[in-house]
C-alpha cells in the first residue's frame, strides 16, 4: 500500500516535470500504480486507518507525487449528502486527463488550497475554473468524458497541474495572497478542510 513514505515533496526535481502520456494497452504496472493511488485516497480519509499509517488525508493524488512521470490521476470525492447520496461524489482514476473546455466564471476554496508534497501552509487564493470539460480514457483505453464543477472541477484542475509541473501556490497572488480576483466565486467554509 501507498503511505506518506512514497509521496515525494516540494523540491523533488519530478513534480516540475511535464508528465508523459500513457500509452494503450496499460501494463500491468500502471494499473497496479492507479489502483493504489485511489485505495491511498480512501484509506486516508478512514479516520482508523489514517492514524494507523499516519496518512494525511486526501481527496485527490497525481502519478508525478509518488514519483511516476506519467499523466494518470486519481480522484475520490465523498458525497457531499450521505443521507441522500450515499456513494461518493466523485470517484475515478483518469489516465491522460485534459480540459477541453471550461467556464469563464472563476472559482476558489475559501480556506485556499493544500498539498500532499507541501509540507507547510500556503496561506492565499488559488484562482481556478468553476466548470471544467475533462476528456480522459478508462483502463481499458476507452474514451470518457464528464463535465464538472465547484470542488470536484477545483480537485481535478488542482491534479491535472501536478501533470504540468504546476504547484497551486503557483497561481496565488504573490504580491496580494487574500485578494479576490473580480467576480470570483468562493466555495465552502470551514467545514471543507
Ligand atoms: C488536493 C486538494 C487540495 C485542494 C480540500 C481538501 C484535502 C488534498 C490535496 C484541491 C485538491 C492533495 C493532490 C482533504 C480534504 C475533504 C473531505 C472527507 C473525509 C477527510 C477529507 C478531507 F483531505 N483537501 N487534502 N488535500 N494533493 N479536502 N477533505 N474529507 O486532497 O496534493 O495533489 O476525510
Ligand atoms: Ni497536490
Amino acid at each position: 500500500m501507498l503511505t506518506m513514505e512514497n509521496v515525494i515533496r516540494e523540491g523533488h526535481p519530478t513534480l516540475r516535470k511535464v508528465a508523459e502520456e500513457v500509452t494503450f494497452p496499460l501494463d500491468e504496472k500502471e494499473i497496479e500504480l492507479a489502483e493504489e493511488m485511489l485505495q491511498f485516497l480512501k484509506n486516508s480519509q478512514d479516520p482508523e486507518i489514517a492514524e494507523k499509517y499516519e496518512l494525511r488525508a486526501g481527496v485527490g493524488i497525481a502519478a508525478p507525487q509518488v514519483n511516476v512521470s506519467k499523466r494518470i490521476i486519481a480522484v475520490h470525492i465523498p458525497s457531499s449528502d450521505p443521507e441522500e447520496k450515499p456513494e461518493s461524489d466523485f470517484s475515478e482514476i483518469l489516465y491522460n486527463p485534459k480540459i477541453v473546455s471550461h467556464s469563464v466564471q472563476q472559482t476558489c476554496l475559501a480556506d485556499g488550497e493544500g498539498c500532499l508534497s507541501v509540507d507547510r501552509e500556503v496561506p492565499g487564493y488559488v484562482p481556478r475554473h468553476k466548470r471544467i470539460t475533462v476528456e480522459y480514457f478508462d483502463k481499458d483505453g476507452k474514451k470518457q468524458k464528464k463535465r464538472l464543477r465547484e470542488f470536484p472541477a477545483i480537485v481535478t484542475q488542482h491534479e491535472i497541474d501536478h501533470l504540468n509541473g504546476v504547484m497551486f501556490y503557483d497561481r496565488i497572488d504573490k504580491d496580494n495572497p487574500l485578494a479576490l480576483p473580480d467576480g470570483i466565486e468562493v466555495l465552502g467554509g470551514s467545514e471543507e478542510e
